[in-house]
């Protein structure tokens, strides 16, 4: 794949592999050569832009590739038992104005810790799928 056009309302990520996992783009417009990523295209996640994640916000949802039940945080969480979501995370997408997510494999901000700046597609690749527990948000 080496350009793409883009429905009314939609944005995608693409990926260099399956699952939403290695390299990839954000595309939020057509785009008639797609140069760092040409033929290096696995898998594609779309969005509508008519959804968006709040601003100091984050999503998390359950299966990867931004698939499955999701659960809006938008502030410091000890224990995703409280919001029934302890262990299933496999994706997440930020808000605009939110700088990082730490997310912990155990409640209370211990465990194994990731950092995560931008979307991620699939926490099979930092790790932790299906083992976070708690979360941090730091704003820009
Ligand atoms: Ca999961
Ligand atoms: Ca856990």
């Amino acid at each position: 794949m080496s350009s793409i056009k883009l429905g009314q309302n939609t944005s995608v990520i693409v990926y260099e592999n399956d699952k939403c996992t290695g390299s990839s783009l954000a595309l939020t417009s057509d785009a008639s050569s797609i140069t760092t990523m040409n033929d290096a295209i696995t898998s594609v996640a779309i969005f509508s832009t008519l959804e968006t994640v709040s601003t100091n916000c984050v999503w998390l949802y359950e299966h990867c590739c931004f698939g499955g039940s999701k659960v809006e945080i938008c502030s410091d969480t000890a224990d995703f038992s409280s919001i029934n979501f302890n262990d299933v995370a496999s994706s997440i997408r930020l808000g605009s104005n939110v700088s990082s997510v730490i997310i912990y494999t155990n409640t209370n901000y211990s465990g194994t810790s990731n950092t995560y700046t931008e979307a991620n597609g699939c926490f099979t690749t930092t790790g932790n799928n299906d083992q976070a527990s708690s979360l941090r948000i730091t704003l820009k």
